[in-house]
């Protein structure tokens, strides 16, 4: 995400660091980088303008300039200032009133919809809430079966339209489904056009004047960078949205719709998509994105990550066990299984602080070939074999390796590492009894 603009923000600093003490022209100098640098990403000429002026009006004054360390004073006010660029606050959603309470999503075609629609969803859904989706986009025939798909995934009710239907009658049908059958949240997924037209208008005036949605959210691809922020002005003036999503965050969109987004339209951008799966949806934090982008990691986000990931219960069994000494094979397969959850090395790479430049590290790629292979071999031992792995002579090595489809060289790797990993753990508990500080062991 943003990967040019923050090495090119880096190169910047790196060159300011290096100098120590720093004049005024120094600085001017500095901020011109990183102006083009910023231009260069596509964020819109006044915004680029407007910051720029922002950061020298305070990176020139007296106290920067002759601190002991005017680089850092400088990013860290680049920081603060990126941060309110990007809305200052952390958006939340509006659902507050008598439900059912009905969000809108409206959008270009291909932008993300309806997939926003289902992660939301799910999102919602994990919240305790009731969401409800609801497919009003007669345009596309296989919008509705879409949709209906992707709440499969994730369990959560689709409205059955009835052929003929309009959207405006999907709508309000779905807001009397919702508050009989008691869900509380409607998520309306509609139509979109290649371009804003007058039909594409008028239909989700009319959508929105029926259901009065808390929340109107445009759906935007961050990859057509300033287009994207042109198009929520021209649906901000029509329907006053109440925020934006961005998607396709985490591909190599440039950051332009990002960093424009806030200060062109006065719109928040609520969440960010970053892939295809349901779960690609993050809520936008200004603060932890400007980090990202300066290169500072974003440790919060990667924290929330693990929890979401790791079941607190499990880990808590786990660190007695560990105490104890008796971590076993079956642990370590349950291990296994959640660093899958975690989902790619690569992504969470990013989020660490001075890693996100280390590119080598990003070909990390845990090889789910591998995690699949090891977990089908510890399937195949018996519980006893499990419970103490030095009973697993050759023959029963032969015989787990035929049950999982692998070979005898495949096992007694498993076996050897999973010993070395004991090891490991024994020392670092021994070295937390010491009192050091002890090693997140969830990472191993
Ligand atoms: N990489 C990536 N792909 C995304 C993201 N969000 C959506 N997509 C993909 O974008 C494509 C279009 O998504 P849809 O949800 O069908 O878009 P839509 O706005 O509903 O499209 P229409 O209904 O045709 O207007 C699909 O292939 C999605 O998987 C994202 O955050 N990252
Ligand atoms: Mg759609």
């Amino acid at each position: 995400m943003f990967d040019r603009l923050s090495d090119k923000l880096a190169a910047v600093f790196k060159k300011l660091k290096g100098r120590g003490i720093l004049n005024e022209a120094q600085v001017n100098e500095a901020l011109r980088e990183v102006r083009l640098a910023l231009l260069e990403a596509d964020v819109h000429y006044k915004v680029t303008k407007a910051f720029i002026d922002r950061v020298r009006e305070r990176a020139v004054g007296e106290e920067v300039l002759r601190s002991l360390t005017p680089a850092q004073q400088v990013i860290k006010i680049v920081h603060e200032e990126l941060t309110q660029l990007l809305g200052g606050e952390s958006p939340r959603l509006d659902l507050s009133g008598k439900p059912p309470v009905a969000v809108m999503l409206v959008g270009l075609q291909g932008s993300g919809k309806t997939t926003t629609a289902a992660k939301l969803a799910r999102r919602l859904k994990s919240q305790g809430r009731q969401p409800y989706l609801v497919p009003a986009d007669i345009q596309r025939p296989a919008a509705i079966e879409q949709l209906e798909r992707l709440g499969g995934d994730i369990e959560v009710e689709v409205y059955p339209v009835t052929p003929g239907e309009n959207p405006v009658d999907i709508a309000a049908g779905a807001m009397e489904a919702a508050y009989t059958a008691g869900f509380d949240t409607v998520i309306l997924d509609t139509a979109g056009r290649l371009h804003i037209d007058a039909p594409l208008m008028a239909e989700l005036k009319a959508i929105k004047e029926k259901v009065a949605p808390k929340e109107i959210l445009l759906v935007a691809d961050a990859m057509t960078g300033q287009d994207a922020v042109q198009v929520a002005q021209k649906f901000h003036d029509l329907l006053k949205l109440t925020g934006v999503i961005l998607t396709k965050m985490e591909g190599d969109a440039r950051g332009g719709a990002a960093l424009s987004m806030r200060e062109v339209t006065g719109k928040p951008i609520k969440f960010m998509g970053v892939g295809e799966k349901l779960d690609a949806l993050e809520p936008f934090h200004p603060d932890r994105l400007a980090s990202r982008i300066l290169g500072m990691g974003d440790v919060i986000t990667l924290i929330e990550k693990a929890q979401e990931a790791f079941d607190v219960e499990q880990v808590q069994a786990l660190e007695k066990k560990l105490r104890r000494d008796s971590f076993t094979l079956e642990d370590f397969r349950d291990q296994l299984r959640q660093m899958k959850k975690l989902g790619s090395i690569e992504q969470l790479l990013n989020l660490i602080p001075g890693l996100s430049r280390a590119k080598a590290m990003r070909d990390l790629k845990p090889d789910d070939r591998e995690l699949k292979r090891v977990e089908a071999m510890i399937n195949s031992m018996t519980p006893k074999e499990r419970q103490d792995y030095q009973i697993i002579g050759g023959s029963r090595r032969r015989r787990i390796a035929q049950g999982s489809g692998t070979t005898v060289q495949d096992v007694n790797r498993l076996l050897k590492n999973f010993a070395m990993t004991q090891k490991m753990i024994k020392q670092m508990t021994q070295a937390g009894k010491r009192g050091k500080p002890r090693f997140p062991m969830k990472f191993f």
